[in-house]
């Protein structure tokens, strides 16, 4: 026979929890649908980080701090639903990083993996094991986990990119390696432009053994080249009712996706376009490379222009209105997830 619980068992329930508190336990079905939720629950909300805002504090921190003394002076993009624990969405990091003319930030490696999509100014550079890349906007460049990096710019005006990197995913796992390099700045062992030629261009070496493991050996996919894939792919078909015309960053020597935890993408949405409502559980960053018009992210509303950032947290209905051609870049955790097989999406909101 089952027993059957008393009915004023609550004074009795709370001496239990609060007498099993000191010895490390509590009730899971206090807690359950909680911690197991019927859909996505986040503390990650929509929101929008304008440049026309983000530019002026950027110049000020420029006068306070140099990139040396900072290591890297970046702007965190703090989630307003998660302020002060330096993330976008759960599991990503989002910031502004400024290098002014003559500065350099110095070398170092750690196991968070980085990407970079520069907003404003040419002529910076990021090395990444012994090879140079020159930053323009709308370049997509990766920093593999546990690889040499540092930057500079002995160009004439500042340059900003949008930093993303897998800082939260790295915590979770309690993965974090970090190590300076010897040197302020590591010395070139290629020429500008060697690893996209050598990996770039639908072609591989022979015996090629992946030099950043499980991230793309391309470590820069350079603006005019994806923008003129979009260019060319908007004449030859109608888009795509939820995306317009959306491409992924691939890894050539695999076919998956650039890096093994984060996701980038690079989209074109045609003038006119009000995108239809999609959904999916990895909470994606965008950065504005062109174009203007109105994100609607769950029940919120945002305008955005060029250079702008927003964030769509996980399974948040996101929907373009475009009031003039768009190119969005975007970055999410979907590879992890999907490597995990957790990822989800829904067309049509
Ligand atoms: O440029 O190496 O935004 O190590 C955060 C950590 C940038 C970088 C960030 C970093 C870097
Ligand atoms: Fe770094």
């Amino acid at each position: 026979m089952a027993s059957v619980p008393q009915a004023d068992s609550g004074a009795a329930r709370q001496d239990l929890y609060h007498r099993i508190e000191k010895h490390n336990f509590s009730p899971l079905w206090e807690v359950y649908h909680d911690l197991i939720p019927d859909e996505p629950k986040t503390p990650c909300k929509p929101a929008i980080w304008k440049w026309a805002d983000a530019r002026p504090y950027l110049m000020e921190a420029g006068k306070l701090i140099t990139a040396k003394e900072a290591l890297r002076r970046v702007l965190v993009l703090q989630n307003p639903g998660m302020r002060g624990e330096s993330c976008v969405t759960q599991s990503l990091f989002a910031g502004f990083q400024l290098i002014l003319p003559g500065e350099i930030a110095p070398s170092h490696r750690h196991t968070q993996s980085a990407l970079r999509f520069v907003v404003e100014g040419s002529g910076a550079y990021t090395a990444v094991d012994g090879e140079r890349t020159t930053m323009r906007p709308g370049d997509f460049i990766i920093t593999p986990s546990w690889t040499w990096h540092d930057h500079g710019n002995p160009g004439s005006e500042p340059v900003v990119w949008l930093d993303g990197l897998d800082l939260p995913i790295v915590r979770t796992f309690a993965t974090q390696f970090h190590e300076p390099y010897t040197e302020d700045v590591q010395p070139i062992s290629r020429g500008e432009g060697a690893s996209l030629a050598r990996y770039g261009n639908n072609l591989k070496p022979l015996g090629a053994v992946a030099p950043f493991g499980k991230t793309s050996p391309i470590f820069c996919y350079p603006y005019d080249r994806s923008r003129e894939t979009l260019a060319r792919l908007a004449k030859e078909g109608d888009p795509d009712p939820c995306d317009g015309w959306k491409m992924e960053f691939i890894n050539p020597l695999t076919g998956g996706p650039a890096m093994p935890t984060i996701s980038t993408f690079i989209q074109l949405l045609p003038k006119g376009i009000r995108s239809r409502p999609y959904r999916s559980t990895d909470g994606t960053v965008y950065s504005v490379a062109e174009g203007k018009g109105k994100v609607k992210i769950g029940n919120e509303e945002f305008a955005f222009e060029p250079k702008d950032t927003f964030v769509v947290p996980s399974w948040h209905a996101v929907s373009v209105e475009a009031a003039a051609e768009c190119v969005l870049f975007s970055y999410s955790d979907r590879s992890a997830q999907q490597a995990l097989g957790l990822w989800r999406e829904k067309r049509g909101g």
